[in-house]
This record gives C-alpha cells, structure tokens and sequence, in this order.
C-alpha cells in the first residue's frame, strides 16, 4: 500500500476467519512512513465489518514485532493518537521484511475480519510522503479448520447417555424444537457425550442450554476434569417454556485427537440440555439405555384431594421419572403406586415442584397420584419420563 502526502485512509481485509482461543496472525512487512504523522494498524471485526477496534484495544496482544511508535494527535490521521508502525528506513524498498505475530485468542469466534489500515494525514507545511508498506505471506494458526462445520446432536439424540429423570418438551423456541429438562437435586443422575477427535484434527464441543426461574445449576466435566458450573437461573419463562439465548452455551476447544467425554454431573434444580455441536469431532456412542417417551398432562386437585391418573409402563423401562410442578409454590405431596397396590414412593413439594424417581421391576398399569395438602385449589402439570433398555 502507498502512502501519499494528503489524506489517505487505505484498507487490506482478510477473508473471514475461523478463530479459536489460541489463533495467530502472522505476516512479514517492512514500511516507511512520515515518521509519528503516517503508519499502519492492525484492526479487528467481529460482526462483519460494521465495527473495528485496534487489536490491541480490543484484546489481542504482539508476541513479536509490534507498534513501534504513535500516531500525532495534531493532523487529522484517521488513526489520530493511536498506537502504530511509524517511521521505518529510508531503504524500506529493498530491506528485509521482519515477521510480527499477534495472538488473537481474544477475538475466538467465526467470521473474525482483520484488516490492515495505512493512514496518512493531511498535507502540511514539511510534510513528507513516505514509501508505502510492504505485507506478505499473511497466516492464521489453529483456526477452527476452514470449511468445518459443526454437527449437532439434538437433545433426542440416541448417542447422549441420559440417566434418568430426562424429560422431553416440544418448544418451538429450542433448536429441533425440542429440549430435555432435569428436575430436582439428584447427585447421581447425569448427561454425558462420548466423542472422538479424528488423528490430525484438534476438535472443540459446545453445549447449549435454558434458562428460567427454577433453574438451578450443573457442573461440567470434561475428561473427567472439572471445567465449571452452569446456572440455569433465569428471570423469565417457565420450566417448561425457558428461555434460549445463543449465549446460553459453553464451548470447549483445543481437544487433542483421540477419545473424549464431556458430562453433566451434580444436577440441582432444573438443568435443560438443547443439544450439543462437535466440530472436528463426532460421536458413535450408543448408550445402552436411555429416555423414553415423556407424557405431560395438566391436572387439578381441589384442597385436600388427590389426583389420581394411569400410567401405561413400557415395555423395557428401568426406571422411572416423574414430576409434579403446581402453578403456586404450596404444600402437596406425590405419589407412584406400582400394578400390586404398593405405594413405592411418597416424596413433599418444595418450591412447587415435587419430583419422584424410582426403579421399575413390574410391567403394567402405574397409577400417578397428586395430593393437594393446600389450603386451595391446586394446578398442576405431570411430566413422567421412563428409562428405558435401547
Ligand atoms: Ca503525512
Ligand atoms: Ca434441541
């Protein structure tokens, strides 16, 4: 790119570029410029071009061969007062070029712009023109590899491994349009993915999620090692209507080739899982059982009455998971009565919410029972999930 003696406000812009959290740029340049009045700067775009922000200013960092100077405040520079690569020798035509590398890990994310930006200012009495700047051989290192899409696993998938108490709710508003939910404090119950990372890929796997006011949280493991806690707390919606928000995701980079699992674990509270999306990666997991269909039925209890309604076990079930979430956070109790007559479990509403999960050894006809211990009327939705043998 030449420099001039007026203004000059030239732009070199990458491709888009696919960037993780250990991204570089490097190139090789040499300039001269109006040493302190003209130079280049590097700039960074994250949503398409519309906006940009010196690389430095917007988190990336030089490893090598960074701004050598500033920008004079004084001239009108289209970089005025910015840091920048200023001045450079007389012979810059024929110098050697010297590499600079940037670490872009803060700009991780698709469709990342960089652009090279030589500005000059305007004439003035002394000005002098420069020579230009000279780039080449421009790389970007550990990209999310070009052309890789994500494949993503719908919630409904037969290759996540589910526990029990998954249940499935058509929402036009999840992707597929359908989501799982998990209710209630259950230690030992969980979602995992086994996936691989092909021999010379590096992979990445993200998991997207709701939220809403019963949300509670679960702790992420990956490769066994703990990574965080999400929060599924939100301020609007309801359990079964949450809320989606594309950054209600967490993403995991940088996996090495070879086998991978990332797990749910230590449910508290209401815990969605939307789907999950590898890149570089796949799964053929094959989880010897999982969710089956969910029923989810609205029903009503007037005080001190009970609900009872029937429940058709199918056939291979293990276990069984089911919910009773009152419009009103007050006292009743719910119950699962096996084919024999026997009350297998009795478990109190806290919050609302009542949540009963228990192992099946009988095929046949369950009956689920609410129990409106509250002074009113009592509105309730029962949602039964059971595990079953695939
Ligand atoms: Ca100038
Ligand atoms: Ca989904």
């Amino acid at each position: 790119m030449r420099t001039t003696l007026d203004l000059k406000d030239d732009r070199l812009v990458t491709p888009p570029q696919k960037l993780s959290s250990t991204s570089h740029l490097t190139f090789w340049h040499r300039f001269q410029f109006e040493d302190g009045f003209d130079g280049g700067a590097l700039e960074v775009s994250t949503d398409g071009g519309a906006t940009w922000v010196d690389v430095v200013a917007g988190g990336g960092s030089f490893v090598s061969g960074g701004y050598n100077g500033s920008i004079s405040g004084s001239f009108g520079s289209p970089i005025a007062s910015r840091p920048a690569w200023t001045g450079g020798s007389s012979t810059a035509a024929t110098d050697s070029m010297t590499q600079v590398i940037v670490n872009l890990g803060a700009f991780a994310g698709l469709d990342r712009l960089v652009r090279f930006r030589l500005a000059a200012d305007r004439l003035a009495v002394g000005s002098l023109p420069g020579q230009g700047w000279w780039i080449d051989d421009v790389q970007f290192t550990n990209t999310l590899v070009e052309g890789a899409c994500p494949s993503c696993l719908e919630d409904d998938d037969s290759r996540i491994a589910y526990s029990n108490g998954w249940h499935l709710i058509n929402y036009t508003s999840a992707s597929g349009g359908h989501f799982r939910y998990h209710s209630g404090n259950s230690p030992q119950h969980f979602a995992n993915l086994d996936f691989t990372v092909p021999a010379g890929s590096t992979g990445s796997i993200s998991y997207a999620f709701a939220k809403s006011p019963k949300g509670g949280t679960a702790d992420i493991y990956l490769d066994g090692v703990f990574k965080q806690t999400v929060s599924y707390a939100g301020s609007v919606g309801s359990t079964q209507a949450p809320e989606f928000k594309p950054e209600y995701n967490v993403q995991y980079g940088n996996l090495t080739a070879g086998a991978h699992k990332l797990e749910l674990k230590n449910l508290t509270g209401v815990v969605y899982v939307d789907r999950f999306c590898l890149t570089n990666s796949n799964s053929n997991a094959q989880p010897a059982s999982g969710p089956g269909n969910t029923t989810n039925q609205p029903g009503t209890a007037s005080t001190g009455q009970t609900s009872s309604t029937n429940y058709q076990m199918p056939s291979g079930s293990q276990e069984i998971s089911v919910v009773a979430e009152a419009s009103l956070n007050v006292p009743f109790k719910l119950a699962v009565i096996n084919p024999s007559g026997l009350t297998l479990q009795t478990v109190d509403a806290t919050n609302g919410t009542a949540v009963l999960n228990t192992s099946v050894t009988q095929n046949g006809v369950y009956v689920i029972k609410v129990i409106n211990v509250s002074l009113g009327p009592l509105q309730f939705t029962t949602t039964a999930t059971p595990l079953v043998k695939r």
